[in-house]
């Protein structure tokens, strides 16, 4: 570290420990690692080629998906999921606003975090994405075959989907668990101050194994604190999920303090297919909910919005043996399972060790019922019958682990700014490196399933000051790439990134790269408003909603032409794009609309409406560069005084229009110079 560079971490630590939180930086650490000799060349893809990783980074605040080349670093998509995306019109256009539907109405935006690809058989199988929005809790489905959002189910009685989506081994459920206590059954008017008796915790199983048919299997109710993260046991842990809580104090107020007085909070270890017992047993109950649950049919590619009514809930008191609480040290974060499924792993934030739990203690311990005391049906376990080990001086602040299969572990340490590579079974520290700066999760490929794939592991980094050409106050969010192939850690790569990364997943891109959907096959479509060749397209009228079907092909748009719209109407264009071409898309946009513009995938139909305000004339126009001839692709639409006379027409082909006669339709055509004029 340059002297001017220490400065700097001091004082961002300085500056944040003043807001009352314990920071501190090592003073003595080792040098940051130098880029030297054949660093570069582990980075470099050469033009044309491919990387060896997809990489999935969340995108925070901004609620998408990033998706990255590794080990190049390269941004490859932006993938929206929970907000709106006026690049290509996602959450915008007819067929994608339901999918932002949710009991609350309408929600453009969430913060998204955890990123999480489905398994089988406890390693990635790269059928899907998961990922969580955290704000207005929801879990998605994003498809690796096409690279979008497929399905969202949002999730009840929670406030803030934080421990969420993982999955289990078997790719059965996702869960998610409430970050925010809140009353529950339902959700209603209460003091805040009867926390302790109204505001209730849980954690959900969302079954996740049929695409368009996510359901909430059950949700199992929880004392009021603050569930944090999660992860599947696996190996002989399979069928267990374990989750960290923070704030069992259950303050409701100035958490800062008041949800860091206990020496230790717990883990809650769920035995789930003992709770799938009680559910077939009848020991849930029914209770009513309301949440959305909106998926795109696969060959209209309209996505459809549903309400449930209940959802199934399981109390712990009603179901023995399936809840217990593992203390641990203090206000844990991360909760992670090694690939062995032995050893879980907790992040106490404000713990000095990383300690560990044993799945064998944990089982004896039950077994011998060695419990210390019992809250709300929850038995809690006694610590030093379950610890396996502490890693003794890690670092300050550890939040996340990942595995590289070999029997190591690596931790990140927020506050001194690191991360720890230890050795699971003995404990002992056997390397570190700095990170820049403040280092929130981290990812190995396969990281956290049976199997991780190793060779790299990303640092996801939250504070970036001086790593970067300065940006005005806001800075990119950053993330390093670290070789871990060798003993010792090697500092490859820094590369920004969009949002705010929390968690990543990455798989080999062999998994999926020749599976991706190339077009969409027009044949197919049953889109209701599709148009599989230029003389199928027209306009129609029904009161005050015109209907255009437009088709959008190199280079031009059909029809092009368009009148008889007055102010008033509202104008729903549905525009084909009929390329069967893997990559040639069109755009639409149109002057003035209140609307983002439309991105046409090859063989999709997408519905942009359009309320125009005054009589005049708007151009519309392709904004994807598509061909030699693409400033030619653009149009004119006409719109007249409300109760104008101007007959409601648009240009179709000659071959539509003999085509049309044929069928005995009559197909007007736009007003010659001078007719037409509008009263
Ligand atoms: Cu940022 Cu997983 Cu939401 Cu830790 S979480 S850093
Ligand atoms: Cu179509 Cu540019």
């Amino acid at each position: 570290m340059t002297p001017r560079t220490r400065s700097l971490v001091i004082g961002t630590l300085s500056a944040i420990a003043a807001g009352g939180l314990l920071y501190a930086c090592r003073s003595t650490g080792p040098k940051p690692g130098l880029v030297t000799g054949d660093v570069a060349s582990k980075v470099y893809v050469a033009p044309g080629q491919h990387d060896e990783y997809y990489a999935f980074l969340s995108g925070g605040f901004n609620g998408q998906v990033g998706v990255y080349g590794l080990p190049s670093g390269r941004l490859l998509k932006f993938l929206p999921v929970f907000s709106q995306n006026p690049e290509n019109g996602w959450g915008y256009t007819e067929e994608t606003k339901p999918m932002l539907m949710t009991s609350h109405g309408f929600v453009p935006w969430d913060d998204s975090h955890h990123p999480e690809l489905s398994q089988s058989n406890g390693t990635p199988d790269g059928r899907w994405l998961f990922i969580n929005g955290n704000n207005t809790p929801r879990i998605a489905r994003i498809d690796l075959t096409t690279f979008e959002t497929d399905e969202i189910i949002e999730i009840p009685n929670a406030g803030g989907g934080h421990a969420s989506p993982f999955t289990t081994p078997d790719g059965k459920y996702v869960v998610s668990a409430t970050r925010f206590s809140v009353p529950t059954g339902p959700n209603r008017d209460v003091p805040i101050s009867t926390y302790a008796q109204n505001f209730k915790g849980n954690l959900s199983f969302v079954a996740a194994n049929e695409p368009g048919k996510m359901r909430i299997a059950f949700q199992i109710l929880m004392p009021g604190y603050n569930y944090d993260l999660g992860h599947a046991g696996k190996g002989p842990s399979d069928g267990w999920f374990f989750f960290t809580s923070y704030n069992s104090e259950q303050a409701y107020e100035k958490l800062e303090q008041n949800a860091s007085k206990a020496d230790k909070d717990y883990i809650a270890a769920v035995n789930y297919r003992n709770a799938e017992a009680c559910v077939t047993s009848g020991k849930a109950k029914q209770t009513p909910a309301r949440y959305a649950h909106n998926h795109v049919d696969p060959t209209s590619r309209v996505a459809r919005h549903t309400m449930e009514t209940s959802v199934t809930t399981l109390d712990p008191r009603d179901c023995p043996n399936t809840v217990f609480y593992l203390p641990t040290p203090k206000s844990p974060h991360g909760v992670d399972v090694d690939p062995t499924g032995q050893y879980i792993v907790a992040g106490g934030k404000l713990a000095t060790v990383i300690p560990v739990h044993s799945f064998d203690k944990l089982q004896a311990a039950i077994t011998a019922k060695k419990f210390d005391k019992e809250i709300d049906g929850i038995p809690v376990l006694n610590y030093e019958s379950i610890v396996a080990g502490e890693v003794q001086n890690p670092g300050l602040g550890p939040l996340h682990t990942e595995f590289d299969g070999k029997g190591n572990a690596y931790t990140s340490m927020f506050i001194s700014s690191e991360v720890v590579k230890w050795k699971l079974g003995t404990w002992e520290v056997l390397d570190r490196i700095p990170v820049y700066y403040s280092v929130g999760h981290i990812m190995i490929p396969g990281g956290d399933s049976k199997a991780p794939f190793g060779k790299y592991l990303v640092a996801m980094n939250k504070i970036t000051k001086d790593r970067y050409l300065p940006t005005g106050p806001e800075l990119a969010q950053s993330a390093q790439l670290i070789d871990i192939s060798g003993d010792k850690m090697k500092m490859l790569l820094d590369f920004p990134t969009i949002g705010e990364p929390h968690y990543a997943q990455a798989l080999p891109a062999t998994l999926i790269k020749d599976k991706q959907v190339k077009f969409h096959q027009l044949a197919k479509s049953t889109h209701p408003h599709v148009v599989k060749a230029e003389l199928e397209t027209g306009i129609s009228r029904q009161g005050k909603t015109v209907h255009v079907k437009m088709a959008a092909i190199r280079s031009h748009f059909a029809p092009d032409n368009i009148e008889g719209v007055q102010v008033g109407d509202t104008v729903l264009f549905h525009v084909t794009n009929i390329e069967q071409d893997w990559d040639i898309l069109h755009g639409f946009a149109i002057l003035g609309a209140e609307n983002a513009e439309l991105i046409l995938q090859p063989g999709e139909t997408r519905t942009f409406k359009w309320v125009p305000k005054t009589a005049q004339v708007y151009p519309f126009y392709c904004t994807d560069f598509c061909s030699a001839l693409h400033q030619e692709m653009s149009g004119y639409v006409r719109v007249s005084p409300a109760g104008s006379n101007v007959p409601l027409v648009a240009n179709i082909s000659k071959k539509a229009a003999t085509q049309a006669a044929r069928a005995g339709v009559t197909v007007a055509q736009p007003a010659a110079a001078g007719a037409g004029e509008a009263r």
